[in-house]
């Protein structure tokens, strides 16, 4: 059946254990937006390699990651839910694609630019599939005709690349690719850190205070949301402003987003509140959150046969999607397809 609502991308890298910013960020859309898009979740597996860190159980990591996604509530019966490594069609794309990029491009991406640094203060040597890794991201995109790619700030910079691309390429080809739209919300597309309110909530952390893991214990994640750094200001006064703010405007964000409220209902409500206060709200609304959706978690995530089927059915749905891209490109571009 060929479906008349707009197609929708959306994946994450299993690098490691998911954040409350992974969540706020995308994934908390994603049970609401199966009723209006034709969605393919996509666990992006091939990218988690570009950090090489062999602390990480892949494996497990992974299956951890679509238990969440289903937690989350999405739906295989509405969506198609799959590993990226299980379509080699990414990977010939991507590789087409490197074809259209510029080195100069890349160069310019601020993601990079952040791990690059992190790398060189560990005295890490940085692999080229880092610096290429936004290209990848394109193919994953463009190989469905997605329209919109719900992503947090930090990745709005690699959506504009895949559009960039993707009309260079269609200046010389005819209209081949779709340009995707990102769908980023006003409020908490980027969680930051806990004890440093200026930079992005992230898996890989070395400081394990700064986040929010979706599997921390509930007393560890009370104590976390406890040691958040607020701030100086007398009388304490709960209000919305990111530069003034940084701290108390990050709860702000992560109560609204678990609470379903919108930030101004919050701040009238928080009127007159300390700061201490404040943290035991959130803590308590973060608590009753992450029981819920660990309950939820661990039921799916016992069941690795039926993980299992699941993405065994993306992965024939998605192969059939993406083989049609594909099969056109190769045309486009003189190559000759094998059926
Ligand atoms: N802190 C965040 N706030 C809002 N959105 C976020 N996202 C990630 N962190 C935040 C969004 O989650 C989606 C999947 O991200 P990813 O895990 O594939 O890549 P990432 O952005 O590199 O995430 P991390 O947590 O920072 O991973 P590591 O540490 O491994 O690099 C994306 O849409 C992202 O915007």
């Amino acid at each position: 059946m060929i479906s008349s609502k707009p197609i929708l991308f959306s994946a994450i890298q299993p690098s490691g254990n998911l954040t409350l910013g992974n969540y706020i960020g995308t994934m908390r859309h994603w049970s609401d937006m199966q009723n209006n898009y034709d969605c393919l979740y996509c666990i992006a597996d091939l990218h988690a390699l570009t950090i090489q860190e062999k602390k990480i159980n892949l494996k497990k990591s992974i299956l951890d990651t679509l238990s969440f996604y289903l937690a989350c509530g999405v739906d295989p019966n509405k969506s198609t839910i799959f590993i990226q490594s299980h379509v080699y069609q990414h990977g010939q794309l991507n590789w087409i694609l490197n074809c259209f990029s510029q080195f100069s491009e890349l160069l310019r991406m601020t993601q990079f630019k952040i791990k690059r640094k992190i790398e060189k203060k560990c005295a890490k040597k940085t692999n080229v599939a880092l610096f290429n890794y936004p290209i990848l991201m394109a193919a994953d995109i463009l190989l469905y005709q997605t329209n919109f790619v719900p992503v947090g700030r930090d990745q709005k910079q690699h959506v504009e690349l895949t559009r960039n691309i993707a009309n260079r390429f269609n200046s010389l080809y005819g209209n081949i690719f779709t340009l995707p739209e990102p769908l980023i919300t006003q409020y908490g597309s980027k969680i930051m850190s806990l004890l440093e309110p200026n930079k992005k909530m992230s898996k890989s952390d070395f400081n394990k205070n700064n986040v929010i893991f979706l599997l921390d214990d509930i007393p560890t994640a009370i104590l976390k949301i406890k040691h958040a750094i607020t701030d100086s200001e007398m009388p304490s006064k709960i209000y919305y402003n990111i530069e003034k703010k940084p701290g108390i405007s990050n709860l702000l964000e992560i109560l609204s987003a678990i609470t379903n409220k919108n930030i101004n209902v919050l701040i009238k409500e928080l009127e007159g509140i300390m700061y201490s206060e404040f943290k035991n709200i959130v803590a308590d609304y973060l608590s009753k959150f992450l029981s819920k959706l660990q309950k939820s978690y661990h039921n799916y995530r016992y069941d690795e046969s039926y993980l299992k089927k699941i993405v065994y059915e993306g992965a024939i749905q998605s192969q059939l999607k993406s083989e049609k891209t594909l099969k056109n490109i190769y045309d486009k571009l003189g190559l000759i397809p094998l059926f």
